[in-house]
């Protein structure tokens, strides 16, 4: 089977009206993404694809998101979302890589029947495809040019609209699952909400409403579906979100959000002058697509960036790591639990969490943290970033709902319990600011914590992350999960070299997969050291890159 004739033709005349730039795109971590000017000829063949990605499947749905995340407004991207809600299994990168880079009408067709081949595709199973967008100018436009590219191959095409990724990730999910015994949730955004509302509201039960929390939306989707959350939970959690002004010409991820807070390493701009912001106080910022977060809070007046602490993906790990594993052996179940880093974690979340769980380290990009988890019957992974999530295996989740609660005692009953609602209340599609949100105040409550209590679990190293522009950063090459490289040769030995000069000295290089830049990480005991560490590593890469 192969796509000729009239199909042939149709493809060609959709494929003429979004005339292909001249510029190489790659299908990479975050899927497609670069300026938004550029996009319009890939959204249109990552229609193409979904649809031939869900027949190859069966005909099960398969979700398009258009965003570009924490990048600027004029940036967008697209990526696609697997049937069991999520990332792209890998063999399909290069798949999407060619046909976005197809010069001309025919040899699109002639790249579409090369899949088609490769993967046995039946062209006759109807495709089914949900797709949504962020609030960037350009993301309705280029979600429009995506429709066409699905109407192409009669794809049964649900429009999500206006959501958030993890909100499109858990829609893939729940309308794949809504006949099984054991449906995900209620295929729709509502049930979205409800799902987490009726999981918060079952765990705070009995328990004071945690203080308000200031939610920086980064005038993003966040805001629509914090809002959609809010409805669900009537007064059982207050929140004042700000930098919500979605729509706004150049508002979005500018001196705010999630990305913003962690690389600047200080409060979203303004903030200062914020009447709800106070010393003492838990503050948080979700990134432009929502599908990470940054706790963070003041021990002192805003006025001085001292005072700023950061509470980031490494400490909302070790959180869920220690309560969940506590849960866990209340509940005398016999599952383990384990959590997975990249290198970028702070060494002393590493440190830390090592004397309680396993641990594996994975190179950067939330696939690789996924598959990872995946191996813990419950894996807990996150960037630094704040991009990350529980997931619950078939065996806990089996373990947890057929655990004979009559026998036990109170304690185990209500661990029990906690864990079942923990796993709804987890969006563990993928990362999810509003979820992990949710799970972070509820474990604070639970354990009678305020911010200074979760961040004097341990104190981060002092570290500093640098962007470095090369000639071709494809000549560095990494080994042993990015933290050592092995090209250019040489490389390796001067970092190390220099390394060993530092108490708690950690220093990596490796290439960006979404901007063309080497990243120096580096660590240390003392701030001095790790500016002297980072600027003598940057210089190295300077002179190995040249
Ligand atoms: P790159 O550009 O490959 O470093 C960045 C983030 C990743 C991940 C991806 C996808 C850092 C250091 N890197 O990847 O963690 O989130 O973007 O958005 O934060
Ligand atoms: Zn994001």
């Amino acid at each position: 089977m192969s796509i000729a004739g009239t199909l042939a033709q149709t493809i060609e005349q959709r494929s003429a009206a979004h005339p292909k730039p001249d510029a190489r795109l790659t299908y990479g971590t975050a899927g497609f993404r670069t300026k938004a000017s550029l996009l319009e000829s890939t959204c249109f063949r990552i229609g193409l694809i979904g649809a031939l990605r869900s027949k190859s499947l069966g005909g099960k749905t398969v979700g398009l998101m258009v965003t570009a995340s924490h990048n600027p407004e004029e940036d967008n991207g697209v990526k696609m979302v697997d049937a069991r809600g999520e990332m792209l299994e890998a063999s399909w990168e290069p798949i999407c890589t060619a046909i976005a880079n197809a010069a001309t009408g025919e040899e699109l067709v002639a790249e579409l029947n090369k899949v088609v081949e490769q993967k046995s595709i039946d062209l006759s199973v109807p495709a089914s495809v949900v797709y949504a967008y962020d609030t960037r100018p350009s993301s309705k436009p280029l979600a429009e040019a995506m429709v066409d590219g699905l109407g192409a191959f009669d794809t049964n095409v649900t429009d999500g609209g206006l959501l958030t990724t993890p909100q499109l990730h858990y829609l893939v999910l729940a309308l794949n699952t809504q006949h099984e015994a054991q449906p995900y949730g209620s295929p729709t955004t509502e049930g979205y909400y409800a799902k987490l509302a009726g999981a918060y509201m079952s765990l705070m039960k009995g328990r004071p409403a945690p203080p308000p929390l200031i939610v920086d939306c980064a005038n993003g989707v966040g805001t629509v579906s914090l809002k959609g959350l809010l409805a669900h939970l009537r007064d059982a959690l207050v929140l004042y979100p700000v930098r919500t002004a979605v729509g706004q010409t150049g508002a979005l991820n500018n001196g705010c959000g999630a990305d913003f807070v962690k690389s600047k390493q200080r409060l979203p701009e303004g903030f200062e002058h914020e009447p709800n912001v106070h010393p003492g106080e838990l503050l948080c910022s979700f990134d432009g697509d929502a599908d990470r977060i940054m706790f963070y809070y003041l021990v002192g007046p805003a006025t001085d960036p001292a005072n700023f602490r950061m509470l980031d993906g490494d400490k909302i790990a070790s959180l869920a790591a220690d309560h969940l594993g506590e849960l866990v052996h209340a509940a005398n179940l016999d599952v383990n639990i384990g959590c997975v880093q990249t290198a970028y974690a702070n060494g002393a979340s590493t440190t830390y969490l090592e004397q309680r769980v396993p641990i594996t380290c994975t190179p950067t990009g939330v696939k690789h943290l996924h598959h990872a988890a995946e191996k813990y019957d419950i894996g807990v992974y996150f960037e630094a970033n704040g991009h990350g999530t529980v997931l619950f295996s078939e065996k806990a989740q089996r373990a947890i709902s057929e655990a004979d609660t009559s026998k036990m005692s109170p304690e185990s009953a209500a661990a029990i319990a906690q864990l079942a609602a923990f796993a709804e209340l987890i969006n563990q599609t993928v990362g999810d600011a509003v979820s992990d949100m949710l799970m972070v105040l509820v474990i604070l409550a639970m354990r009678g914590w305020g911010p200074r209590e979760w961040d004097a679990t341990y104190t981060d190293l002092p570290n500093k992350l640098v962007k470095v522009a090369v000639a071709d950063r494809t000549q560095f090459r990494t080994t042993d999960a990015e933290r050592r490289v092995t090209h250019p040769e040489g490389l390796q030995e001067r970092i190390d070299a220099l390394v060993a000069k530092y108490p708690s000295g950690r220093a990596f290089v490796r290439p960006s997969g979404t901007e063309d830049c080497v990243r120096v990480y580096a660590e240390a005991e003392k701030p001095e050291d790790v500016a002297e560490l980072a600027s003598a590593t940057e210089a190295l890469v300077k002179e190995f890159g040249a």
